[in-house]
């Protein structure tokens, strides 16, 4: 079986840009530099015979290249207590429209489409348990922008889960047009 998701690597001087921004929040795991990337679709686990017909169904996708641009850091929290820091993007709608087309091809390989309502987002950090709420961490880090970067393709990733947390390695790249 194969944990796959599909997202966009962001370029290096966006992902340094991150990287900068990162600390002085207690009880978070950071992402290193390998794990910044942005989740278009998640697939989950499936058969090796099913990857292949995702990379043929991915292969196929026409997509313009578009451009987005970093915008505020905010969080996922659940009942008061967050879980997850992430930097935001605009716009959303070329990420929202290339969703939607992953979702679609993929279906045609025999993945359920999304249930899930898609926020594009970059994690940051993942928070333990007792690190608050997302407005109390973020007094100090809301204002993150950068000036908007080229999104020329997309990838297929495998995620390997590991005791010391997430190993994204990436399967294919598909060019946009
Ligand atoms: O892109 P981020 O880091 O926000 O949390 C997982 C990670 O999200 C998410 O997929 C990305 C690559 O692993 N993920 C993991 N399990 C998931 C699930 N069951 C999931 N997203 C949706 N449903």
């Amino acid at each position: 079986m194969h944990r796959l998701f599909v997202a966009i690597r962001p370029p290096r001087h966006i992902r340094e840009q991150l990287l900068a921004t990162m600390g002085g929040v207690r009880g978070a795991r950071w992402q290193t530099d390998d794990q910044l990337h942005l989740t278009l679709r998640f697939i989950g686990e499936v058969e090796s015979h099913v990857g292949d017909d995702i990379h043929a169904a991915l292969g196929a996708i026409h997509h313009p290249r578009f451009e987005i641009a970093l915008d505020g850091i905010s969080g996922f929290e659940r009942r008061g207590q967050a879980e997850t820091l992430w930097a935001g993007i605009t716009p959303q709608e070329p990420l929202k429209t290339l969703h939607n087309k992953i979702d679609q091809a993929i279906a045609r390989a025999g993945v359920a489409p999304d249930q899930r309502a898609y926020l594009p987002h970059i994690t940051l950090a993942r928070l333990k348990r007792g690190s608050g709420s997302i407005s109390a961490l973020l007094e100090r880090s809301g204002g993150l922008t950068s000036a908007p970067f080229a999104v020329g393709s997309f990838c297929l990733y495998e995620s390997h889960l590991t005791p010391e947390g997430a190993v994204y390695s990436i399967v294919e790249r598909y060019d946009l047009d």
